[in-house]
């Protein structure tokens, strides 16, 4: 049943061409901050890799942070902005992750279900990215209790760029094998004072998107070939498959932060 939804879900997107890319940021450049303080978090939904058409955003069901295993609401914290795309304007959020200890700070969001009007569904890009103080780490390697989400295998914010990043991917709780893992790369980061892509540093490659399977254990893997930002997605791998009456894509999606080795 969830391989049917899945491939009906894909076949959708296949069908809507090169737009399809579309990644749910929860975005900071500073994957490693060494100073205690608030850190601006940018919500933005995007399609990163072609720096293309950005989505109007409504106000999250969840937006949150796990530090030792303690889960933190963030929604508080959140205010409206504009992202203006290279493109287009739309909808975007910033909210605020306070530093201070030393150790591992995931932060999760959950938006509220966007509704795609050239393919008639919702889409919920169910989302974790990594920061962490000092280099301790405590708990990275930890689910946090999310419908759909990746659960990393590599330590999430220094990746080596030319080594490989794995994650094991789960809806409710249960690995899922055989998912198809779309995987984007932020071709020109946001910037933070302006909200607005900086510049492009690549593009696509030709052949659509990049995409790796998951095993029987819902383990992927992927070669890092460049520093930056890599995100992944699994579309429709959560277990909601509907929402105000129509279908809804419900996905897990992870970022995480490439250094090269000097
Ligand atoms: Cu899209």
């Amino acid at each position: 049943m969830k391989l049917t939804m899945t491939a009906a879900v894909l076949a959708a997107f296949t069908l809507a061409g090169p737009a399809s890319a579309h990644f749910q940021l929860v975005y900071n450049p500073e994957a490693n901050p060494t100073a205690p303080g608030d850190l601006a978090i940018k919500l933005i939904f995007w399609h990163p890799f072609e720096n293309g058409h950005a989505m109007d955003m409504g106000t999250p069901e969840e937006f949150f942070y796990v530090f030792k295993g303690e889960k933190t609401d963030l929604t508080d914290s959140l205010t409206p902005i504009t992202f203006h795309g290279a493109g287009n304007d739309a909808a975007a959020f910033e909210g605020a992750l306070p530093v201070k200890r030393n150790g591992d700070y995931i932060v999760g969001l959950v938006p509220a279900p966007y509704y795609e009007e050239s393919e008639d569904i919702y889409i919920q890009q169910i989302t974790k990215s990594y920061f962490n103080k000092g280099g301790i780490p405590s708990g990275w390697e930890e689910p946090v209790g999310m419908k759909t989400e990746f659960v990393p295998l590599n330590k999430p914010y220094n990746v080596v760029a030319g080594s490989t990043f794995s994650a094991q991917l789960l809806s409710d709780g249960a690995p899922v094998a055989g998912a198809e893992i779309e995987i984007e790369y932020i071709a020109a980061t946001p910037d933070m004072e302006t909200n607005a892509p900086g510049e492009v540093t690549t593009e696509p490659l030709p052949g659509g998107a990049l995409v790796a399977m998951t095993d029987d254990n819902g383990v992927f893997t992927f070669g890092i070939p460049k520093e930056g930002f890599w995100g992944f997605a699994a579309l429709g791998s959560g277990p909601d498959t509907k929402f105000d009456g129509k279908e809804l894509s419900q996905d897990a999606v992870i970022w995480i932060r490439a250094y090269d080795l000097d």
